[in-house]
C-alpha cells in the first residue's frame, strides 16, 4: 500500500526520457518462496539530454541484490533510492546497468507484476506492473528489445514462456530447466510477459495473407483443454478478419495465450504472449452462454487487433491510451458487426455506452478520452477510454466515410510504425489522409461530459421546405465548466407519412452552439429520424410525440433508431407513471403503448433478435440516469409493473411464441439461432412476470431440459425472482451440477446477488462463506459483490443503508490484497449525489468511512476523494 497522499501526475509536465533501450535482457529464477531476477540493459543517453542527467528508473517492492554499471558495483553515492524509483548519477552516454533484484510472486495478492495464479506464474505488467518486478524506465515511450531467461523446477514448471521466439532450453543439473525467448520487435515495457506452469495446449496454424506459417497456441490446465476450440476458431477469424478490412498481417511466428483464473481484467495483449482470465477463453454449449461466446470472439480479438494498433504502435504515455483502446475496441465492435448482426451489436454497445459511459461522464469522475490528469492509471480504464473513445474513432469514419478512414489508418501505421505517438499524431493522419480540416474534433479528446443535442423542426408546406434547428449544448464536469461546442456527425433521415424515406441517411456537420439545416423538395410534412445508428455519443431529444415514436418503430429504415424510438416511448412513459405515481395518482399503460409491443413481438418479418432488443426495457440504471433525485424503489416498482402488464396483457402470444422457438436442435452460434433464443428467453421473462404455478413449472421444465447454458441460465434467472420451491430445487440442482467448474460457478454467485427477493443481502453474506468462493479471485468478487452493488439497484439501495455498509466493508478488505479490484468495486457509491436525501446521506457516510481508513491504496484514495469534494 501507498503510504501519504498519491501525486497527480499532468499532461502537461511530460517530458521525453533522457535514456533509451538499445536491448534488454532479463533472467527469472524462479524460486518457490522468491524469484530472482537479473536486469541488464544498454543505455543510450538521447541526444540534446543534458551530459550529467541522472537515469531513472522505477521500482516497487523490490529487494536491491545488486547494483552494477559497466561492470563496476556502485557506492551509496552514486544512486538515489526510494520506494518508488531509483536515480543513477554520472551516466555515461553508453552505459551497461546491471541490477539484481528479489521478489515475492507467492505472496503478490494486487496481480500486478509477476504473481501466481493455481500454482502457476504469470505476469500483468499494463499499465505500470514491471516496475514490481526490476528497476526499469517503466514508461510507454521507452521501447526496446527483450530477450528472457527463465529458469525454474522442471517437474512443477514443465511450460516456459515469453515473448517472440524460442531460440533456446535446456535442462539443469539440479532439477531444474530453462528457456530463453527473443522479442524482435521493439515494445515498452507493459507489453512484457512471462507464464511458467504445468500447461496444457492446443495447437493451430494460420497462414497469412503473404504466405507465412503462424503457429498458434492456446495454453490452459489440462482440465479445461477440451474448451479452447472456440477461442481458437475465433483466433483465425480476427486474424483473417484484419487482413481484409485493415491490410493488417500478423508478424511474429507463434501467437501464443494463456488462460488464467486470477486476472484483474478481460486480458491482455503482450507482444505474442496474450494472458486471458479463463472466462474469456473456455466455452462449450453445456457451460457457456450465447453471450460468452459473443464475448471470447470480440476480446480474442480485440487482444489481437492490438498488435497493430498498441503494440506495433503504442502510446507515448498513459494520457494517450485511448488512442490504443478507443481504437482497439472499435475494431473489435466491427470484427463483431462484420461476423454477426450488425444492428445487434450497434444496439447492445450504444445500451452499454448509455448505461455506463453516460453515467461516468455526468459522476465526479468524469473526464475526457484523454484526461489531462490522474493519480493512479489504473483508474483511467475506463469506459470512457474505452467505449467513448471508440464512438469518437466511429465518428471519424462516418465524417470520412469507411474509405477516408482506411486511407486514415493507412498514413497512420506508414507514418508510426515502431513509434509510441499521440492522439493527436492519430488525429493529424486522418486529417492528411483525406485533405480534411479536424482541428474542431480534437474537443473530443480534451472535453469531459456528453453533449445535448436538441432538435425542432419547422415544415413549410407551400414551399415544400423541412428546415432542423438544432442546438448542442454540453454539461459542465470537473475538468471545465464552459465547453466549447464539438464537431458532431448527426446522421439524420425523413420519413413520408407511409413510412418511406422521403430523404435517406445524411450526415449533418454540426459545429456551432446553434445551426439550422433546411431540406428542399419535401412534399409531406416529415417524421424526422435522428442520430441513426447513434452518429454521435450524445443525449438527443426531439418533442416527439408517442404516435411519433411508435410510427418509428414500425417504420424508420434505420434499425438501430426503430429500437430507439421503442427505448424513447418506453423511458417517456416510466418517466411520466413516476411522476404521477410521485403525485399520489393512479398510473397504468395506455392501450397503445400495449399495442406497439405487440405490434413488434408478432412481427413475424422483424429479425427474432431485434424483436428481443425491442422487447427489453430501458434497465434499472438507466432510469437511474434520468429520474433524478432517484428512488431506485420506486424505479424497480414501475418498471415491474410496466413488464407485468405487458405479460398479462399479451400472455397467449408471448405463450405461442415461446413454443414455436422452443425447438430442440444442434447448438449453434450464428447470429439466427442466437437471436431465436434471445426472443425466446425474453418471452419466458415477461411470462414470468405472470402469477401463475404453470409458469414456474414451465421455466424449470426448460432449466431441467436446456442442452446448453443460454437456456438453463435464463430459465434459472426467471425463478430466481419468484419465492417458489421451483427456485430452490434449481439452484441447488446447479450447485451439485457444477461445484467442479469455477467459470460456470461464477454464474451461480452471480444470479442469486441481483435477485429481488427480500432475503438477498443475508444470502449473499452466506454465500460469501462458501467454499467455492474467494475474495482474492476476481472473477468471484465480480460475480457476488460487483453483481449486487451494480446490478441489483433495489437492495443494494436498500434504505436502510445495508448495501452501502456490505460494499464498504468489502472494498476495505479488498484494498489490502488487491486494490485494483477495491477501486472498482468503491465505484456505485460514487453517484451518491444523485440521490434522495436518505440514500445519499448513507452513501456519502461509507465514502467517508473509506476515505478514513489508514493506509488506504492510492487506487480507492482517488475515486473516493473525488467523489467528495
Ligand atoms: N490493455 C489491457 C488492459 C490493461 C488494464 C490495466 N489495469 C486489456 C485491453 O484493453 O486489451
Ligand atoms: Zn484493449
Amino acid at each position: 500500500m501507498k503510504q501519504g497522499q498519491p501525486q497527480t501526475i499532468y499532461l502537461k509536465d511530460y517530458c521525453a526520457p533522457a535514456y533509451r533501450v538499445d536491448a534488454v535482457s532479463l533472467v527469472f529464477e524462479l524460486g518457490e518462496e522468491s524469484t530472482q531476477v537479473t536486469c541488464v540493459a544498454n543505455y543510450r543517453r538521447n541526444a540534446g539530454v543534458a551530459t550529467d542527467a541522472p537515469l531513472e528508473l522505477y521500482g516497487e517492492r523490490l529487494e536491491l541484490l545488486a547494483l552494477r554499471v559497466n561492470g563496476r558495483t556502485l557506492t551509496a553515492d552514486d544512486y538515489a533510492l526510494s520506494d518508488t524509483d531509483l536515480r543513477i548519477f554520472g551516466m555515461s552516454a553508453l552505459a551497461t546497468v546491471e541490477i539484481v533484484t528479489r521478489i515475492y510472486p507467492q505472496k503478490n495478492t494486487s496481480l500486478e507484476g509477476l504473481y501466481q495464479s493455481s500454482g502457476n506464474f504469470c505476469t500483468q505488467c499494463e499499465a505500470q506492473g514491471f516496475r514490481k518486478i526490476t528497476y526499469y524506465p517503466d514508461r510507454p515511450d521507452v521501447m526496446s528489445v527483450f530477450t528472457t531467461q527463465i529458469l525454474a523446477d522442471k517437474a512443477k514448471y514443465p511450460v516456459l514462456l515469453s515473448n517472440g521466439n524460442l531460440t533456446g532450453s535446456g535442462d539443469l543439473p539440479d532439477g531444474r530447466h530453462w528457456a530463453r525467448w527473443e522479442d524482435p520487435f521493439h515494445k515498452p515495457a507493459y507489453l512484457f510477459a512471462l507464464v511458467a506452469g504445468n500447461l496444457q495446449h492446443v495447437e493451430d496454424h494460420y497462414t497469412t495473407l503473404s504466405g507465412r506459417d503462424v503457429t498458434l497456441r492456446i495454453y490452459t490446465e489440462a482440465h479445461n483443454i477440451d474448451k479452447c476450440d472456440h477461442a481458437m476458431q475465433s483466433l483465425k477469424r480476427a486474424m483473417q478478419w484484419d487482413e481484409q478490412r485493415f491490410g493488417l498481417e500478423y508478424d511474429l511466428d507463434i501467437y501464443m495465450v494463456v488462460a488464467v483464473d486470477d486476472f484483474n481484467m478481460g486480458a491482455m495483449e503482450n507482444k505474442g504472449l496474450n494472458v486471458f482470465n479463463s472466462k474469456l477463453v473456455f466455452a462449450s454449449p453445456e457451460t457457456a452462454t450465447d453471450g460468452d461466446y459473443i464475448a471470447i470472439e470480440s476480446v480474442i480479438g480485440h487482444e489481437y487487433f492490438h498488435n497493430w494498433t498498441g503494440n506495433r504502435v503504442t502510446c507515448r504515455d498513459w494520457f494517450q491510451l485511448s488512442l490504443k483502446e478507443g481504437l482497439t475496441v472499435f475494431r473489435d465492435q466491427e470484427f463483431t458487426s462484420d461476423l454477426h448482426s450488425r444492428a445487434v451489436k450497434r444496439i447492445e454497445d450504444v445500451r452499454k455506452l448509455r448505461t455506463h459511459q453516460f453515467a461516468e461522464d455526468a459522476s465526479p469522475m468524469a473526464h475526457p478520452i484523454r484526461p489531462a490528469a490522474y493519480m493512479e492509471i489504473n483508474n483511467f480504464y475506463t469506459m470512457t477510454v474505452y467505449e467513448k473513445g471508440s464512438e469518437v474513432v466511429r465518428m471519424y469514419q462516418t465524417l470520412l466515410g469507411r474509405d477516408g478512414f482506411r486511407n486514415g489508418m493507412d498514413l497512420y501505421f506508414q507514418r508510426h510504425d515502431g513509434q509510441a505517438v499521440t492522439t493527436e499524431d492519430f488525429l493529424a493522419a486522418m486529417a492528411d489522409a483525406n485533405g480534411a480540416d479536424l482541428a474542431q474534433f480534437q474537443r473530443w479528446y480534451d472535453q469531459a461530459g456528453t453533449p445535448e443535442v436538441a432538435v425542432r423542426m419547422d415544415y413549410d408546406a407551400a414551399a415544400k421546405t423541412c428546415t432542423l434547428h438544432v442546438t448542442q449544448n454540453c454539461p459542465a464536469t470537473p475538468e471545465a465548466a464552459l465547453k466549447q461546442p464539438f464537431l458532431i456527425p448527426l446522421a439524420v433521415g425523413l420519413l413520408g407519412s407511409e413510412g418511406q424515406d422521403l430523404v435517406g441517411t445524411a450526415v449533418l456537420k454540426l459545429t456551432e452552439s446553434a445551426q439550422q439545416f433546411s431540406f428542399n423538395d419535401i412534399p409531406e410534412m416529415p417524421v424526422p429520424s435522428l442520430l441513426r445508428g447513434f452518429s454521435a455519443p450524445v443525449r438527443l431529444s426531439y418533442p416527439y410525440t408517442s404516435a411519433e415514436l411508435i410510427f418509428l418503430m414500425k417504420h424508420d429504415s434505420d434499425a438501430f433508431n426503430r429500437w430507439d424510438a421503442g427505448q424513447r416511448l418506453a423511458m417517456e412513459t416510466i418517466l411520466a407513471m413516476l411522476a404521477a405515481q410521485e403525485r399520489g395518482e393512479a398510473c397504468g399503460l395506455e392501450h397503445d403503448f400495449i399495442s406497439a409491443y405487440q405490434a413488434v413481438l408478432t412481427d413475424a418479418n422483424l429479425d427474432p433478435a431485434l424483436r428481443a432488443e425491442a422487447m427489453t426495457l430501458p434497465s434499472e440504471a438507466d432510469i437511474a440516469e434520468v429520474a433524478r433525485p432517484c428512488d431506485p424503489e420506486a424505479i424497480h416498482a414501475i418498471r415491474e409493473l410496466i413488464y407485468s402488464t405487458l405479460a398479462n396483457a399479451l400472455r397467449i402470444d408471448l405463450e405461442t411464441l415461446y413454443d414455436a422457438l422452443n425447438t430442440d436442435g444442434e447448438y449453434t452460434v450464428d447470429a439466427l439461432s442466437i437471436g431465436r433464443r434471445s426472443l425466446k428467453n425474453v418471452c419466458l421473462d415477461y411470462l414470468g412476470r405472470v402469477k401463475d404455478e404453470g409458469i414456474h413449472a414451465l421455466c424449470h421444465q426448460q432449466y431441467q431440459e436446456a442442452g446448453n447454458m443460454t437456456d438453463a441460465l435464463a430459465a434459472l434467472a426467471v425463478l430466481n425472482r419468484i419465492q417458489c420451491p421451483e427456485r430452490d430445487a434449481a439452484l441447488q440442482h446447479f450447485h451439485d451440477r457444477w461445484q467442479h467448474d469455477a467459470l460456470v460457478m461464477d454464474k451461480w454467485f452471480a444470479v442469486q446477488a441481483v435477485s429481488p427477493l427480500p432475503e438477498t443481502l443475508a444470502e449473499i453474506q452466506t454465500l460469501m462463506q462458501h467454499p467455492l468462493f474467494d475474495l482474492r479471485n476476481p472473477n468471484k468478487v465480480r460475480a457476488l459483490i460487483g453483481s449486487f452493488a451494480m446490478r441489483n439497484p433495489l437492495h443494494f439501495h436498500a434504505q436502510d443503508g445495508s448495501g452501502y455498509v456490505f460494499l464498504a466493508d468489502n472494498v476495505l478488505q479488498l484494498d489490502a490484497m488487491n486494490p485494483q479490484i477495491a477501486s472498482r468495486m468503491v465505484r456505485p457509491l460514487m453517484s451518491w449525489r444523485h440521490y434522495e436525501p436518505v440514500r445519499s446521506g448513507l452513501m456519502k457516510a461509507q465514502l467517508e468511512r473509506i476515505q478514513a481508513q489508514q493506509g488506504l491504496s492510492g487506487d480507492v484514495f482517488e475515486i473516493v476523494s473525488k467523489s467528495l469534494t
